[in-house]
């Protein structure tokens, strides 16, 4: 691969951009994902606003256009037949005009909006499209609150891997055991054919993705039944944090918009999560853990999900815990930050959500150390990023010990995070 030079590297993004878009949506990169992906869709639109903010909105308002009846904002939309994909649409069977998967993934579209509202040069436009985003963004974290906390805990489960965004993380290995395989017939992987085994979950693995998915369609994509129904329920801090981070965008907007229900409401959920994650700390490794629903007990599992609750207002002694943690992480690799703690002997330095650096993640764990008061770890984590893109190119994620590209190339998340941490 040719290395990319910092001075040409924002146009380089840009081009990136471009190649992945398909005119009112962006597929993360050809071959590999060759449809519309949720929070790919809203962290991408955050690098589309650097040269088009009119392209940007339509990124999310597409998303939000395949919002299903009750709220749920679907992770993946199939808006062409594509063979290159599986599991594709005639295996999740959601019934809709446009196929859609009937799972979703972090809800990062409401920091999105508020980004692009906060940093828009077109301030009318920026106004004009939140104003028709914010209830329907609110609506999706409503059916959160309803469909995944049925209990009122003030923290949502995720009921398949493939909702944390984080697919085959050493904190679902527990939990996912429990998950059968049986009745799972014979299924061709495509993931495969574009990218390298080593790189991606195992076969074990996705026969338990497919084992999850059959179990919902049979509930015909019911949310009301949906959660008691899964033998798979993980509170995820990582997951949480996102989804209160944009609940309290989505109130802040809101009261600017006169919309004072959506501000209460959103406000209250605020408080209830904020005070909820508090008792996922463990003391012992420094850093937010999972909790495995069933099973009644936390997850011991130090993974990038545990400290990404730096995106949402934690305490600001938390903040400083965990920037405390992720320096002690930089002596275990040379680009931060890696999405497993190489201390722990089920780390994997090539293999997906075991160890690979995730831009998105940097990004959004460098907008939470603001409040920290670290300048230098936010410097350093910025320079790994960039680095990375210098040594490994526009790849899906990266080794953090040697900047190898990981997954597929020319990417487009990774794109936008770099126009975000170069702007
Ligand atoms: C399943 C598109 C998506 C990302 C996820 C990432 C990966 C899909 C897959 O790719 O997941 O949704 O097939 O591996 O884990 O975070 O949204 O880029």
């Amino acid at each position: 691969m040719k290395p990319i030079s910092r001075l040409d590297m924002f146009d380089h993004a840009e081009r990136v951009l471009k190649i992945n878009d398909m005119g009112t949506y962006t597929v993360p990169t050809h071959g590999l994902y060759p449809f519309q992906w949720n929070w790919d869709s809203c962290l991408t639109a955050l690098g589309q606003a650097h040269f088009d903010e009119h392209r940007a909105w339509t990124e999310i308002d597409t998303l939000f256009q395949h919002q299903w009846e009750d709220g749920m904002v679907p992770h993946i939309v199939f808006h062409k037949q594509d063979k290159g994909y599986f599991p594709g649409p005639d295996v999740w069977q959601t019934g809709r005009t446009v196929p859609t998967s009937g799972i979703t993934q972090p809800p990062v579209a409401g920091y999105v909006v508020k980004r692009l509202v906060d940093h828009a040069r077109d301030p009318d436009l920026a106004e004009a499209r939140a104003r028709d985003l914010v209830p329907k963004i609110a609506r999706w974290h409503e059916w959160f609150h309803a469909c995944r906390d049925p209990k009122k805990t003030g923290l949502v489960a995720i009921l398949h891997p493939w909702e944390s965004g984080r697919d085959n993380s050493i904190d679902w290995d527990d939990a996912f055991s429990r998950v059968p395989t049986d009745g799972v017939g014979e299924f061709k992987r495509r993931d495969t054919s574009h990218a390298d085994a080593a790189h991606r979950p195992t076969d074990e693995q996705y026969k338990r993705y497919i084992w999850l998915v059959q179990r919902f369609r049979s509930l015909n994509w019911d949310n009301t039944r949906l959660h008691d129904a899964s033998p798979f329920q993980v509170v995820d801090p990582g997951f949480n944090a996102i989804l209160i981070r944009s609940v309290a965008d989505i109130a802040e907007l809101a009261e600017r918009y006169g919309m004072t229900g959506i501000a209460q409401m959103s406000r209250r959920h605020v408080a209830e999560g904020l005070a909820a994650l508090e008792s996922l700390w463990d003391d012992r490794l420094g850093q937010y853990v999972c909790f495995d629903r069933p099973a009644g007990r936390k997850v011991d599992s130090a993974s990038i999900g545990g400290i990404l609750p730096v995106f949402a207002a934690i305490p600001l002694e938390r903040v400083q815990q965990l920037a405390t943690r992720i320096e002690a992480l930089k002596a275990r690799v040379e680009y931060l930050i890696p999405s497993h703690d190489p201390a722990d002997p089920r780390f994997e330095s090539l293999r997906y959500w075991r160890g690979p650096v995730w831009l998105i993640i940097n990004h959004m764990i460098i907008d939470g150390l603001v409040r920290g008061d670290v300048p230098d770890l936010i410097a350093r984590i910025t320079s790994d990023s960039i680095r990375l893109i210098e040594e490994g190119g526009f790849a899906e994620y990266h080794d953090p010990l040697t900047a190898e590209p990981c997954g597929g190339g020319t990417f487009s998340w990774t794109a936008a995070m770099i126009m975000e941490f170069l702007q």
